[in-house]
C-alpha cells in the first residue's frame, strides 16, 4: 500500500468496517460467518476503487495500479445505510399544505414523508403551472454541483436533458472552481482545457523543470480529486522524481502543507490575495537587469508596451513595494527574480488564486510572468494554470473518444454566470456587468438541483437561505438530508453511486471503469433518471428524454461510441459483455507533445492562440476597452474591499478539505477522524493563539457581519500568522448565536461551516466568479458550552 496521507504517514489498513466507524447502528447479525461477496469495480471522483459487500457491510481497496491512492475513499463504506440518508420522497409541510409561493420558512419548516405517485404528480403539476404563467426562463436548472463520477447517472446532465426536452430553463455558466480563470484565459492565453489538462504535463516536470514556482501550491489533498474519477495519482511520484533529478520548488501561499514536505521547498508564506503585487516585482526585477526575453515578447506577445509601462510608472513595482504588499523580503523576492530567470521554469497559479476579489489578475500575472521569462510552450516551462489543483491537470489526452450521454439542446438563451444565484434570486429584473455586456437577472419561480449542495458551495449561507425564500418552489435530489434538502419543498431521494451500474471515464485518463452496483439502493431511493424518466413521462416527453432505453441500452449505447473508435483503429474493442465482465478497459493516448502553446512557440503564424490577436495577451485592448474600473487591461495588484482590519484581524482561508470531496460523505470514517468531537478545526499560528488567549484544543467562535461558526482550535506553525484556515464542507449546522441575541435563529454554525463568513460578490465585473476562499474574521474563545453537532441525521 502506498502512502496516501497528505502529511506522508502510511497507511497499511484500507478496509473499513462502515457503520461502526460512522458511529451507525451496525446491520443485522456483522458476524464473521456470512458470504463475503464478490469483489467488484466502481469508480470516484478520487479514485478508482474495488469493494466487497457481505450484506451489512461494504469494504474498500483502491485500485492496484494506482500509485498514489486517496485516503478519502474511506468515507465511502458510511453510506451504506446512514441516518444521513434521504429513505423516502419527502414534502416541506409549509409547500405540500398551503401550496407553492414566497416562504421565509424554508430551512425552518417540518417535513412529510409521501408516495411517489403522490410527490411526482404534483410536482407534474407544479412545473406546467410554472411554465404556462411565468414562461420557461422562470424555472432555473443551473443545478451546480459535483455529484458522482459516472457518466450516464450524473445528476446534472440527466436534469438538463429532462429540463431542455420540457421546455428549456434559465442556465448556469463557468464553474465556481475557475469561474475567473474561465472568462480570462480565453482572452489572454488559450481554452481553459487546453492551459490545464493538455499543456505542460506531470512527466515534463519530472524530466526537464529547474525552478517550480507555485503559486497557491499543488496540493496533494487537491490533486487526489478529478471530476468523472481518475486511475492513477501520478503527482506525488513526478513532484519527488523532479526533485530527485535537482529541481527546485518555491512555494508560494499561507499554508506550507500546500506542498508535499519531501520535496524540501522553500516556503513564501505570502499574505493572502497579494500574490500578483510579487508577480509584478518579480516581472520588474527581471526586465530591470535585462534577464527578459525580448525576442519572445516581440514574436509571440501582444500589449507587452502596456504592462511594461506599468511595470515601471509610479508607484513603480519593484522588490521593495511588492515587499509592503505581499509581507516577503525585498531581499527574498530580488533572489527568486533571479533563480527563475535561468534554467527551465514553470509558474503555475492554483484555482484558490481566482476564486477571490480582483481573481483574475493572478491568473493573468502568472501568464505574464511565464511570457517576460520567454518559456511559455517549453517541455516542463512557462505556465500551467490549475496544475495540481485537480488531479486531471498535466496530462495526456486519449486517442478515442470515452463514453459520453447525449445532451438535448435547451430552448431558452437565459443564463447567469454560476455564482450570481442569490443575487438573481434576491434582484429579478436587475442588471449587472458580465464579460463586458450589461445583463438582466431573469425572474425565477422555480428552482431545482440534482447532485450539488449550493448550502455547501454558495457564500453568505444566510443571504442564500433568505434568497430562496423568494422562490416559488425548490426542489432536490440527493441521496443526503443536506443543508440544501433542508430548504427544499420537494427532496426527491436519489440512489448513489454504489448503488447502480455505470461507466467511469474521462478523456485525459485512460482507463474506461465498469462501475457496477455494489449495495441495493437505500430505502425508496431511486436512480435520477428514473425519476426524471417518470416526471417526462407525466408532462407528456417520457419518449424524448428516454428514446426508449432502460438504463442498461443507455450504457451499452454510451459505450459503443468508444467501442466502434477502437475497432476503426484496429485496436483491441470488446463489447458491452466483454467489457463488463472484465471490469475496466485501458485506452491508448496521444502522445505528450506539449499541446496548442508547444505548438504556437514553433509557429505563432501558423498555429495561433484562439486570442484576440492570436499571440499570449499580456496587456488586452478588449479588455481594456470594456472600461471596468475593477479589471484594468493589463495585470494589476487592486486592492481587496474586503480585508483585515482592526474588528476583524485575521484573513480567513477556506480552502478545500483533505479529508472528503467538498460536503459528500462529510460523515465518513476520514472525514470524521479529523474532527474534534465532531466539530471541524481550524488551524491558527501559535502566535496568534497566544494574542486571543487560546489553546490547542479550545473551541472558538469565527465571526463577521454576516454570521459566525464554532471550530475546534489547532494550533500549527505550518500557517501564516495572521491567517486563520477552516476547510470547507462541514455540514451547515445553524443555532441561535448566543453572543449575538437578535441576530435571527441561525446566526451561529455550531460545525464550522466557513461559507457563513464568506462574502457573496463577483471576482469583478469581468467574470462574475465566485470569490469564497478569503474573508476577514475575528476569533474569540468561545465562552458557552459548545452544543454537540446534530445535522449527520435526518431532519
Ligand atoms: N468558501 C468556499 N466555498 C467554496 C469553495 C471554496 O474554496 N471556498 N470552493 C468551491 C468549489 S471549487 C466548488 S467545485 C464547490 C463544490 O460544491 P458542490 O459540488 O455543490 O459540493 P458537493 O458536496 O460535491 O455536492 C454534491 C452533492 O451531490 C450529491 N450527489 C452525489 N451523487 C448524487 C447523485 O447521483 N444524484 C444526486 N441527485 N445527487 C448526488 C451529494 O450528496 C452532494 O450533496 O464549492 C465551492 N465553494
Ligand atoms: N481533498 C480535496 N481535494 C479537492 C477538492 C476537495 O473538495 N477535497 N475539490 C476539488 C475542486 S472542485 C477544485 S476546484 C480544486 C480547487 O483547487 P484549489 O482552489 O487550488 O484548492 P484550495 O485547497 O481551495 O486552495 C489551494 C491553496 O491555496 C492557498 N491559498 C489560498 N489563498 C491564497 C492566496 O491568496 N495566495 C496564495 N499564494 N495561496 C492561497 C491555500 O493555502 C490553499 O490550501 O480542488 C479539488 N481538489
Ligand atoms: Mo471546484
Amino acid at each position: 500500500m502506498g502512502s496516501g496521507c497528505r502529511d506522508g504517514s502510511t497507511r497499511a489498513e484500507w478496509t473499513i468496517d462502515t457503520n461502526e466507524a460512522a458511529g451507525a447502528p451496525a446491520g443485522p447479525g456483522g458476524s464473521g460467518t456470512r458470504d463475503p461477496g464478490t469483489e467488484k469495480t466502481h469508480s470516484a471522483h478520487w479514485g478508482v476503487f474495488r469493494a466487497r459487500y457481505d450484506g451489512a457491510r461494504l469494504r474498500v481497496r483502491p485500485h492496484p495500479g494506482d500509485p498514489d491512492p486517496s485516503p478519502v475513499l474511506d468515507n465511502v463504506p458510511a453510506a451504506v445505510g446512514h441516518p444521513a440518508r434521504v429513505a423516502a420522497p419527502a414534502v416541506r409541510r409549509g409547500w405540500w399544505e398551503r401550496g407553492p409561493g414566497r416562504d421565509p420558512a424554508r430551512g425552518r419548516d417540518d417535513y412529510l414523508t409521501v408516495s411517489w405517485d403522490a410527490v411526482l404528480d404534483r410536482l407534474a403539476e407544479e412545473t406546467r403551472r410554472v411554465r404556462s404563467t411565468y414562461g420557461d426562463a422562470a424555472v432555473y436548472g443551473g443545478s451546480y454541483g459535483w455529484a458522482s463520477a459516472g457518466r450516464f447517472h450524473h445528476a446534472q446532465g440527466q436534469l438538463h436533458r429532462f429540463l431542455a426536452v420540457t421546455g428549456g430553463y434559465t442556465r448556469s455558466v463557468n464553474t465556481y472552481s475557475g469561474g475567473a480563470a474561465e472568462v480570462l484565459l480565453p482572452q489572454v492565453l488559450g481554452t481553459f482545457d487546453a492551459v490545464t489538462r493538455y499543456a505542460v504535463t506531470w512527466e515534463q516536470v519530472a524530466a526537464h523543470t529547474d525552478t517550480v514556482l507555485a503559486f497557491g501550491g499543488m496540493a496533494l489533498k487537491n490533486s487526489a480529486i478529478a471530476a468523472g474519477g481518475v486511475s492513477r495519482h501520478v503527482e506525488r511520484g513526478a513532484m519527488r522524481a523532479a526533485r530527485d533529478r535537482g529541481a527546485v520548488f518555491v512555494l508560494v501561499s499561507p499554508l506550507r502543507p500546500d506542498l508535499p514536505e519531501e520535496l524540501d521547498a522553500t516556503w513564501l508564506p505570502i499574505r493572502p490575495g497579494t500574490d500578483v503585487a510579487l508577480m509584478l516585482a518579480l516581472m520588474h526585477t527581471v526586465v530591470a537587469e535585462g534577464r527578459e526575453d525580448a525576442e519572445f515578447l516581440a514574436t509571440h506577445c501582444d500589449g507587452w508596451e502596456q504592462l511594461r509601462d506599468h511595470l515601471f510608472a509610479a508607484p513603480v513595482k519593484d522588490a521593495g513595494w511588492a515587499a509592503a504588499i505581499t509581507g516577503i523580503d525585498a531581499s527574498t523576492i530580488r533572489e527568486l527574480a533571479w533563480r527563475i530567470a535561468y534554467g527551465r521554469t514553470l509558474v503555475t497559479v492554483a484555482q484558490s488564486l481566482q476564486r477571490a476579489e480582483h481573481g483574475e489578475q493572478p491568473v493573468w500575472g502568472g501568464t505574464a510572468l511565464a511570457a517576460v521569462l520567454g518559456q511559455i510552450g517549453l517541455p516542463g516551462g512557462g505556465f500551467n494554470y490549475g496544475l495540481g489543483s485537480l488531479g486531471h491537470y498535466g496530462r495526456t489526452r486519449n486517442a478515442v473518444p470515452v463514453p459520453t450521454f447525449s445532451r438535448a439542446p435547451n430552448p431558452v438563451g437565459s443564463f447567469i454566470p454560476v455564482a450570481r444565484v442569490a443575487d438573481m434570486l434576491l434582484d429579478p429584473g436587475g442588471t449587472y456587468v458580465y464579460d463586458g455586456a450589461e445583463r438582466t437577472y431573469p425572474h425565477v419561480r422555480m428552482a431545482w438541483w440534482a447532485g450539488g449542495n449550493p448550502f455547501h458551495h454558495h457564500q453568505d449561507l444566510r443571504r442564500l437561505r433568505r434568497a430562496v425564500a423568494e422562490l416559488d418552489t425548490l426542489v432536490v435530489h440527493d441521496p443526503m438530508w443536506t443543508a440544501t434538502a433542508r430548504h427544499a419543498d420537494v427532496v426527491l431521494p436519489s440512489t448513489m453511486t454504489i448503488e447502480r451500474d455505470d461507466i467511469g471515464a474521462t478523456s485525459s485518463d485512460p482507463l474506461v471503469v465498469a462501475m457496477k452496483q455494489l449495495v441495493p439502493p437505500h430505502g425508496e431511493a431511486r436512480d435520477d433518471y428514473e425519476i426524471l424518466a417518470d416526471l417526462a413521462g407525466r408532462l407528456g416527453h417520457g419518449e424524448q428524454f428516454t428514446e426508449g432505453r432502460t438504463a442498461h441500452d443507455w450504457l451499452v449505447h454510451m459505450y459503443d461510441r468508444t467501442r466502434k473508435a477502437l475497432a476503426d483503429r484496429g485496436l483491441d474493442a470488446p463489447d458491452f459483455e466483454e467489457f463488463w465482465e472484465r471490469g475496466e478497459l485501458e485506452l491508448p493516448q496521444r502522445p505528450d507533445d506539449g499541446g496548442v502553446l508547444a505548438r504556437f512557440r514553433a509557429d505563432p503564424q501558423g498555429s495561433p492562440l484562439p486570442t484576440p490577436s492570436g499571440k499570449v495577451q499580456v496587456g488586452s485592448a478588449t479588455i481594456a476597452g470594456h472600461g471596468l474600473a475593477d479589471h484594468p487591461g493589463h495585470p494589476a495588484w487592486l486592492e481587496p474591499t474586503e480585508a483585515p482590519d482592526e474588528r476583524h484581524p485575521f484573513w480567513l482561508v477556506s480552502n478545500q478539505p483533505a479529508t472528503r470531496l467538498h460536503s459528500q460523505l462529510d460523515f465518513g470514517a476520514h472525514s470524521a477522524a479529523a474532527k474534534r468531537s465532531g466539530r471541524e478545526v481550524v488551524r491558527i499560528h501559535p502566535a496568534d493563539a497566544g494574542g486571543i488567549g487560546v489553546v490547542d484544543g479550545d473551541v472558538v467562535r469565527i465571526h463577521n457581519d454576516r454570521g459566525a461558526c464554532l471550530a475546534a482550535v489547532r494550533l500549527s506553525d505550518d500557517i501564516r500568522p495572521g491567517v486563520v484556515q477552516l476547510p470547507t464542507g462541514a455540514w451547515w449546522d445553524p443555532r441561535p448565536d448566543p453572543e449575538r441575541p437578535g441576530h435571527g435563529d441561525d446566526g451561529l454554525c455550531v460545525h464550522g461551516n466557513p461559507n457563513v463568513l464568506t462574502r457573496d460578490r463577483g471576482t469583478s465585473a469581468l467574470a462574475q466568479g465566485c470569490s469564497g476562499q478569503l474573508c476577514a474574521v475575528a476569533v474569540s474563545r468561545y465562552p458557552h458550552d459548545p452544543p454537540e453537532v446534530g445535522v449527520h441525521a435526518a431532519p
